[in-house]
């Protein structure tokens, strides 16, 4: 059912307040200390930003997908390092339960992620296994009325603030690829579960990322997400709906950085007149203004179609692949229109640059959404829907 359009438009606009009154002030404090401030991740609280898209009967606001890119639209004309506190809480991290919990799953975990007094992340990448996620090899291996974990996760969205994890393990170890692995919501004080130190990143300082070791770790049969041998199923849906999630504020931050160059233009001179004057110029904003609102109409398309309860693999992975692509190209844009001064940290463009970067990898790398259109298509192809 659509989102009241009313009520949208309010949390949009109180959003939208939020991040330029609170965060945008703040952006080159979070790049310099590698921290959000608790203060605003008091309000993100308050603003309801961590239970977006968790339902209403557990808390949270149960945005519709259209009405959830057009939050994480708005969230992503500040630096990424803001949206990412709640991010794994708004989108992989929760989605496992919210997709494939049992009531009582969704009764334990749920309410708290949505308040946003429990942090949940979503643990698939492995040192040898991240584009093929499908080959990885923690194992749970089943022990009376536990599952025992071992193994090592990479990568992991705010695994260092996270009480939750939705692990994904390879219970037969007999079955290589994707169909022996399951999915399990583990808590982060469970015997054995330690979190490694954040690692040093190219960009998006104040968003965290760090491993995750399982060293026979006991995990209660009644954890497991959706049945044995289904781990795989549930993250690849889960990365459907992040995928949006992901273009969308990467949408948003193309639309920042589209404002901030065409401001600069406007203002700096050379040649006698403002920079925006010249043609060269303007065919930089142009292409950038062009691809930004295609990258838009194509999140609203797909996410109307999920509400609509199509199928999106294929529309996901063609949203994540454009999107994402062309924030790059805009990010490239900007610091060319900003010329030597978007390349000095003062100005804030060059660290843009930096953080928008990791939205081509994370959540599937471009790479990978090209391989899942193909497959898509082919699919389609012989079932004689092309
Ligand atoms: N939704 C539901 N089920 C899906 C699915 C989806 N989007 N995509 C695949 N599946 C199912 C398939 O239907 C298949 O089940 P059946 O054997 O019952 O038909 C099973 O999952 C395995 O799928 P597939 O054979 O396509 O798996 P592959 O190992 O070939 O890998 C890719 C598929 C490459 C698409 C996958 O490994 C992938 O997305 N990798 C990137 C991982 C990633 O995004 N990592 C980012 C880190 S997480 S932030």
């Amino acid at each position: 059912m659509a989102f009241d359009a009313e009520i949208r438009q309010a949390l949009i606009e109180q959003v939208r307040r939020f991040v330029t009154e609170k965060c945008i002030p703040l952006e080159a404090q979070v790049g310099e200390t590698d921290e959000v401030p608790q203060t605003i991740v008091d309000e993100m609280k308050q603003l309801g930003l961590f239970g977006l898209a968790v339902p209403e009967a557990f808390g949270g606001l149960g945005l519709d997908m259209e009405t959830e890119c057009l939050v994480a639209l708005e969230l992503g004309r500040t630096s990424p390092a803001f949206r990412s506190v709640a991010g794994t809480n708004i989108g992989i991290g929760s989605q496992a339960l919210v997709l494939f919990g049992t009531d009582e799953q969704k009764q334990k975990y749920l309410p708290g992620i949505a308040s946003g007094d429990l942090i949940s992340s979503f643990a698939l990448t492995e040192p040898e296994a991240g584009s093929d996620a499908g080959s990885l090899s923690t194992k749970a291996i089943r022990d009376g009325d536990h599952y025992v974990l071992n193994g090592t996760k990479r990568y992991i969205t705010n695994a260092n603030k996270a009480d939750l994890f939705t692990v994904m393990a390879r219970t037969d170890p007999d079955t290589p690829g994707a169909k022996g692995v399951s999915a399990f919501v583990v808590e982060r004080n469970t015997p054995g579960l330690s979190v490694g130190a954040p690692e040093k990143k190219m960009g998006q300082q104040g968003a965290h990322v760090c491993d995750v070791i399982f060293d026979d770790v006991r995990v209660p049969a009644e954890n497991m997400l959706a049945g044995e041998g289904e781990g795989f199923k549930v993250a690849m849906s889960v990365l459907d709906k992040g995928r949006l999630h992901i273009s969308a504020v990467a949408t948003g931050a193309s639309e920042r950085l589209i404002k901030e160059m065409v401001n600069y233009a406007m203002e700096r001179e050379q040649f006698g007149k403002p920079i925006a004057q010249h043609q060269l110029v303007q065919a930089l904003m142009a292409d950038s203004q062009a691809e930004t609102y295609a990258a838009r109409c194509m999140i609203m398309d797909a996410a109307r179609r999920r509400d609509a309860g199509e199928n999106v693999t294929m529309l996901a992975s063609s949203t994540k692949l454009f999107a994402t692509e062309a924030c790059g190209r805009v990010a490239d844009r900007a610091v060319q229109v900003f010329g030597g001064a978007g390349y000095i940290s003062d100005y804030g463009i060059e660290r843009f640059y930096r953080d928008v970067r990791i939205f081509r990898l994370y959540e599937g790398t471009s790479q990978i959404q090209q391989i899942v259109i193909a497959r898509e298509l082919m699919k389609a192809a012989k079932a004689d829907l092309l």
